[in-house]
């Protein structure tokens, strides 16, 4: 067995009477209150699911596994030469919580290696896609194509004890983890190559810069697949793509469907899609300006023109987030290092100075500052990837990882079918009337 899956093993053992003794003792000890506008308003801020493998503050951002993303991405084992970490290595600090060794992070990429095949019948489905067809919706249709490999359905009919779900679940997520950048390149080469630039994995090289190889981008495009997959990985678990994962995990579908529902989640504008959004309405701009850098007062007006005619400014606002994503300063400062003449990130830059403060202004959103989707696009045109249709799928291979890792832990723990209640709007209104009487009666 892998050091991996020994030290998850052990982890799990460790943490299931934890689970065990708060259900136990605390079972019925309140956590959080529910008000109308939670129920209505997209149940924000309510707490209702368990993960330990992120936490967002709102005014922090993101930690892994107790980690900043400039710690994590400062302790994580690196190949020689290279700035950003090995992306196997987020896969052993998420799943087990500890910083994994070089030897550790090498044992997984030999791992990894030797699961990363796509069966023909996965590119048969890829090639069978009409024409105009998103690749969120190709890759979505291409990963649940793989459900017919997977071991926790085949166990799972054999009758395994439901202590042992998470070691078949853990084998398909790797098998899933290894294929998803294989499946991404060959849909990129698909759609935007005409199958002229497919290439096989070069077996020497890790995930990242095997992806990059795959995509047939030069150097320094391994240390921006390793950085942008790491980045994505999670954002703790009521976010859509997330929260859909492990709520369709939870009906015990395996991980194939799970992952296949995680990408339509992550498809929405609101979401994931954000990404090509700011890159289509950054090209908007670009041609009104004639691609010459708008003037303060024009970009402002650009942005004005966006809120009155009724939309949102992409890659701007958070749900939870009240300060700057770090995953946008992350990609800033490897802009600045890397491509600080580079005419978007200038537009990037310029609109980081003017948006906050008219969102303010306009009064709407609660969160004025930028979201990892400002930028990450900036960065994908940069280095020759301009079809930003693509872009949402990059977010998706770096999503499962954070995914993938919290529906194994999902199943050690044993975690149930999920199942909130509804209420009918009739319900609503008597709960608040009884209130109203019960204070006018006093
Ligand atoms: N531009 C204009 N209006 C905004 C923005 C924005 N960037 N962000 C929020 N608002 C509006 C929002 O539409 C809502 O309006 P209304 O009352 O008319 O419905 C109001 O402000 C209050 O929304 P919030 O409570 O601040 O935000 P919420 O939690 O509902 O939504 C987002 C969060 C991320 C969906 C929202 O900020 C947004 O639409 N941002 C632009 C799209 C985007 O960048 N999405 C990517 C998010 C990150 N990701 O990768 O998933
Ligand atoms: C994410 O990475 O999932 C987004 O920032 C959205 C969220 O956290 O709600």
């Amino acid at each position: 067995m892998s050091s991996l899956k020994n030290t998850l093993r052990k982890k799990i053992q460790e943490h299931r009477p934890r689970t065990t003794e708060l259900l136990k003792k605390h079972g019925n000890k309140v956590i959080d209150q529910v008000t109308v506008s939670q129920i209505i308003g997209g149940m924000r801020g309510i707490k209702s699911l368990v993960t330990d493998i992120s936490y967002l503050d709102p005014y922090e951002g993101i930690r892994y596994r107790g980690f900043t993303l400039p710690e994590v991405l400062d302790k994580l084992p690196k190949s020689k030469g290279a700035e950003m970490p090995y992306v196997e290595g987020l896969y052993y600090l998420l799943l087990t919580g500890e910083m994994p060794t070089l030897d550790e992070v090498e044992e997984i990429m030999v791992d990894f290696k030797n699961r990363r095949t796509i069966p023909h019948y996965v590119k048969d489905v890829i090639d069978s896609f009409p024409s105009g067809s998103h690749p969120m919706a190709i890759l979505s249709a291409a990963v649940t194509s793989l459900e017919r490999e997977s071991l926790f359905n085949i166990k799972y009919k054999a009758g395994i004890s439901k202590m042992d779900y998470w070691d078949s679940t853990y084998e398909d997520a790797t098998n899933l983890l290894a294929k998803m950048p294989l499946i991404g390149a060959y849909i990129y080469n698909k759609l935007y190559q005409n199958g002229n630039g497919h290439r096989y994995p070069d077996q020497s090289l890790d995930l990242g810069a095997n992806f990059a190889y795959m995509m047939g981008k030069d150097k320094p495009y391994d240390d921006v697949s390793r950085m942008y997959f790491i980045i994505h990985a999670d954002h703790e678990s009521g976010n859509v793509s997330a929260h859909t994962g492990h709520l369709v995990a939870s009906s015990l579908s395996d991980v194939y469907y799970a992952i296949s529902a995680m990408i339509n989640g992550l498809a929405g504008p609101l979401h994931g899609l954000a990404n090509q959004e700011v890159l289509r309405w950054l090209q908007g701009l670009k041609e009104q300006m004639n691609d010459e850098l708008p003037s303060e007062e024009e970009m402002k007006k650009y942005v004005w023109d966006t809120l009155n005619s009724g939309q949102v400014i992409p890659g701007y606002g958070h749900a939870v987030l009240r300060k700057t994503d770090p995953r946008y300063t992350v990609q800033r400062e490897f802009c600045l290092k890397h491509m600080p003449d580079d005419d978007l990130f200038k537009y990037v830059n310029a609109l980081y100075h003017v948006v906050p403060d008219i969102l303010k202004e306009h009064g709407k959103a609660k969160n004025p500052w930028p979201n990892v989707d400002a930028q990450s696009g900036v960065v994908q045109w940069h280095y020759g990837v301009t079809e930003y249709d693509f872009y949402t799928v990059l977010f998706a291979i770096g999503r499962s990882i954070g995914v993938l890792s919290n529906i194994i832990w999902d199943r050690a723990l044993g975690y149930p079918l999920e199942r909130p209640k509804s209420v009918t709007t009739d319900m609503l209104e008597k709960k608040v009337e009884k209130k109203v009487e019960l204070i006018k009666a006093l």
